[in-house]
């Protein structure tokens, strides 16, 4: 059967989907029994039932309220640490998530040409038997490494790691470069640690967000103890070319010049050591490399600074006063999505500084517990067979301090499109829409030709799917069970609170019975999902049947490191002899980065708080709430150009070009425009989503830093004219 993936086809199908639901559709029945056991569900089999959240990456723990077999509501569970019982807008709407009409419930294979959309339904045995004989083919001629796997951050990241390191492949792309790169590797260098947990208790009194749109962006937690914060009367420092909603919360907005975020806090530490505002307790006996940054900032004084950010040296003298006057209840926020610009890494290592130099450890930012899940049982595997292929993303060869499990997913598409150290064949995407995510979307495509075989694991068409030659259905998150999730001091379980509709089934399933076709079942030792999370639980001493009622279970504390860190001085390094060794820059220093030509805008980016990356326009109830995405342009250079609200404009970068409606608006500075994220989807199979908006990923050009690997997000420039 030729399944061609069109607007009527999907609603054929999903009818049909709809048909099975109306005559009930089930609830798990263990889930069922422990949630009628613990009064939660009436004798109709109807109440709620916890479990969490996977809207976006922050699992907010949830409640579930079902009936008649059916999901009808989610609320946020008050237990868990993120949530504290509240869901976000994403969160709410999760239940459209499950019951998208777009949902993929068969395993597809593509029958018609890469991009066109035509596929047929197959089981699950002959497309997982087709993926692990392509993979296996391209082992066999190319070896291991020519199979590239990618997924972006989820609880089943384990499994999928399992099928890619026991393959044999060294090559693996994250969304990370994308990301947070920048900041990771700062915290690597100077804290020895991926992230300080930030303690927003009652004494903070002074944040300084660099370009961290809490209100927008969300991290529940954070979010809101921002609001918090703010309602007692902490002061909040915001600095962002757009007016956003957190700028609408904050004490004070500064609209920066893009990029330029490490000049203004060179001078904040500069004001700081020249007018000795530091700790100088907490400098002598707990950092290295003083000596070298105060030297190296001499120069960096807020009037220098002033033209450069177009920040006045008043303001940034008077910040930064104000900042050493209320530490170590002051907190400089490192941000999450820092990749900005190609000196993003040393505005990071900047801004750890700063935290460091008003010794605020402990006070404002703390050792985070992640390692609380070392208590977690896991199934016995044997170790990964070991890969002497070269990555090709150039990690760590090109990129020394940028940690494997991070990687540069750009230059890993770079490569496919060079054939350089060697080509690569077969890709296999979970969870993960780089069609979408990585910048240049026509390099993105342009490497997909050059696949024998591509295969994605999705809940919906998403458009990576769309260009793939087999898309296996997962069960969405309120289907499945996933492996556990520690939060702080607890342990949070997934559960299904109803059964999966169609042939969608779990990552824990579907990566045991691709493992077990590639020979690879000793990295798969449990019988199903349950056993799994039995075997998580076991050094516990809880059943899961304990578990399923309260949604949790309590772990042991984990060690408080105090004052120690994981650097090899053993202190905060202020200055890093790690960095020097590869001949880096070993305290930040100031690099310009490149500006607009005349004529030309900043592209920003940013996060709108109603959906997530390119994941959620599809959501029905999601879609309501949204807006048409339009081009922010400031009205002053609209009047300028003679440009009106609401005109078709044509945006231009030196990749790629876009059409979209016009918004003016004096919320952005004159030399920036911002794209809101997520739309202009290729696929047709996102029938709510497909034809509205622009992707900003057409526009993107590729710039790595050449320290963290981040991608560059606002470095790339456009001229924008009336189409
Ligand atoms: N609702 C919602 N919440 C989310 C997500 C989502 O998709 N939707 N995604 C989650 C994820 S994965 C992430 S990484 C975080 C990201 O959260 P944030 O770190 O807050 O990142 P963004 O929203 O991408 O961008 C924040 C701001 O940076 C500004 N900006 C651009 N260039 C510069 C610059 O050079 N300097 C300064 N100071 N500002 C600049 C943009 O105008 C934008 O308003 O959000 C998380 N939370
Ligand atoms: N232009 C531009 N590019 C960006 C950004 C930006 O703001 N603008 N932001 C950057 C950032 S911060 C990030 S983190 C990356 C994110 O980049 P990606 O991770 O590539 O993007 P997402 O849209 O989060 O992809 C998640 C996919 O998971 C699917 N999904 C949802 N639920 C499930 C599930 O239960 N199971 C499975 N298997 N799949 C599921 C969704 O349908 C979606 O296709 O993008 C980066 N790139
Ligand atoms: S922040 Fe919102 S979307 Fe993300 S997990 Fe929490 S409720 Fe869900
Ligand atoms: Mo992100």
């Amino acid at each position: 059967m030729t399944h061609y993936i069109t607007r009527r086809s999907f609603l054929k199908l999903s009818a049909a989907a709809a048909g099975t639901l109306a005559i009930g559709q089930l609830l798990p029945p263990m889930v069922a029994q422990a949630a009628t056991d613990a009064g939660l569900l009436n004798a109709h089999g109807d109440g709620y039932i916890p479990s969490m959240c996977e809207m976006c990456v922050w699992r907010c723990g949830l409640i579930a309220k079902v009936k008649d077999g059916r999901v009808v509501k989610l609320d946020g569970n008050p237990d868990h640490p993120h949530s504290k019982g509240h869901l976000c807008v994403r969160g709410q709407s999760g239940v459209m998530n499950t019951y998208d009409p777009d949902r993929v419930l068969d395993p597809l294979i593509r029958v018609g040409q890469r991009g066109e959309g035509k596929f047929r339904i197959a089981s699950w045995d002959e497309a997982l038997d087709l993926t692990a004989n392509k993979m296996l083919a391209i082992k066999d001629t190319y070896g291991p490494e020519a199979m590239v796997f990618s997924s972006t951050h989820n609880l089943s990241q384990p499994q999928f790691e399992n099928i890619l390191y026991a393959f044999g492949s060294p090559n693996y792309g994250t969304q990370r470069s994308l990301c947070f790169n920048a900041m990771i590797v700062a915290n690597l260098m100077t804290y020895g640690m991926e992230e300080p947990e930030r303690i927003y208790d009652d004494q903070l009194e002074y944040v300084i967000l660099t370009g961290r749109n809490l209100m927008e962006a969300i991290s529940t937690s954070e979010t809101s103890a921002l609001s918090d914060g703010i309602a007692r009367g902490m002061k909040v420092v915001y600095l962002d070319p757009r007016f956003t909603k957190t700028a609408a919360k904050a004490t004070e907005w500064l609209p920066i010049k893009p990029g330029t975020d490490l000049a203004f806090h060179l001078a904040l530490l500069n004001v700081i050591v020249t007018e000795d505002l530091y700790n100088h307790s907490f400098v002598n006996d707990y950092t290295v490399g003083f000596e070298h940054l105060a030297q190296e900032i001499e120069t960096y004084t807020p009037e220098w600074a002033a033209p450069i950010t177009e920040i006045s040296a008043e303001t940034i003298r008077r910040i930064a006063r104000e900042f050493a006057a209320a530490a170590p209840h002051a907190l400089a926020h490192n941000g999450w999505r820092t990749s900005n610009f190609i000196n993003s890494f040393h505005t990071q290592r900047a801004i750890t500084i700063l935290n460091t130099l008003v010794g605020n450890w402990n006070v404002a930012l703390r050792a985070s517990g992640g390692e609380s899940s070392s208590a977690l049982g896991a199934p016995p595997q044997p170790p990964y067979p070991r890969s002497s292929a070269q990555r090709l993303d150039g990690v760590p060869s090109r990129y020394p301090v940028v940690p494997l499990k991070l990687g540069v997913f750009q230059e890993l598409r770079e490569s496919i499109l060079s054939g350089e150290p060697y080509q690569a064949h077969g890709w296999f995407i979970s969870r993960q829409n780089p069609v979408m995510s990585l910048p240049d979307r026509a390099r993105t495509l342009a490497a997909f030709e050059k696949m024998d075989f591509i295969a994605t694991v999705d809940i919906i068409m998403n458009d990576t799917a769309w260009f793939s030659d087999v898309v296996l259905p997962e069960a969405s998150y309120l289907e499945r069970y996933d492996p556990l999730s520690p939060v702080g001091d607890r342990v949070f379980l997934r559960q299904p609170v109803i059964e999966p509709q169609g042939n969608a089934k779990s990552a824990l399933w579907i990566y045991k019975q691709l493992g077990e076709r590639l020979g690879l079942g000793d990295y798969f030792q449990y019988e199903d999902e349950e056993d799994y999370i039995r075997q998580q639980l076991a050094p516990l001493g809880v059943t899961l049947e304990e578990v399923r009622s309260k949604g949790y279970a309590e772990l042991p504390p984990a060690d408080d490191p105090g004052f120690e860190w994981n650097t090899p001085s053993g202190k905060i390094e202020i200055y890093s002899e790690t960095l020097a060794n590869v001949n880096f820059p070993a305290v930040p220093t100031w690099q310009a980065p490149p500006e607009p030509p005349q004529g030309q805008f900043y592209l920003l980016t940013g996060k709108v708080a109603q959906s997530t990356q390119f994941g959620t326009q599809n959501n029905q109830l999601l879609h309501k709430y949204s807006d048409e995405p339009r081009l922010w342009i400031n009205n002053n250079i609209a009047a300028e150009r003679n440009l009106a609200d609401g005109d078709w404009v044509e945006v231009t970068s030196e990749v790629g070009q876009v059409h979209i409606h016009l918004q003016v608006t004096p919320a952005i500075r004159p030399d920036c425009v911002y794209l809101p994220p997520g739309y202009g989807h290729l696929s047709k199979g996102l029938t709510t989503a497909f034809g509205i908006g622009a992707s900003d990923s057409v526009l993107h050009v590729t710039y790595s830093d050449p320290i963290s690997g981040s991608q560059a997000l606002s470095q790339t420039f456009v001229t924008v004219r009336k189409a």
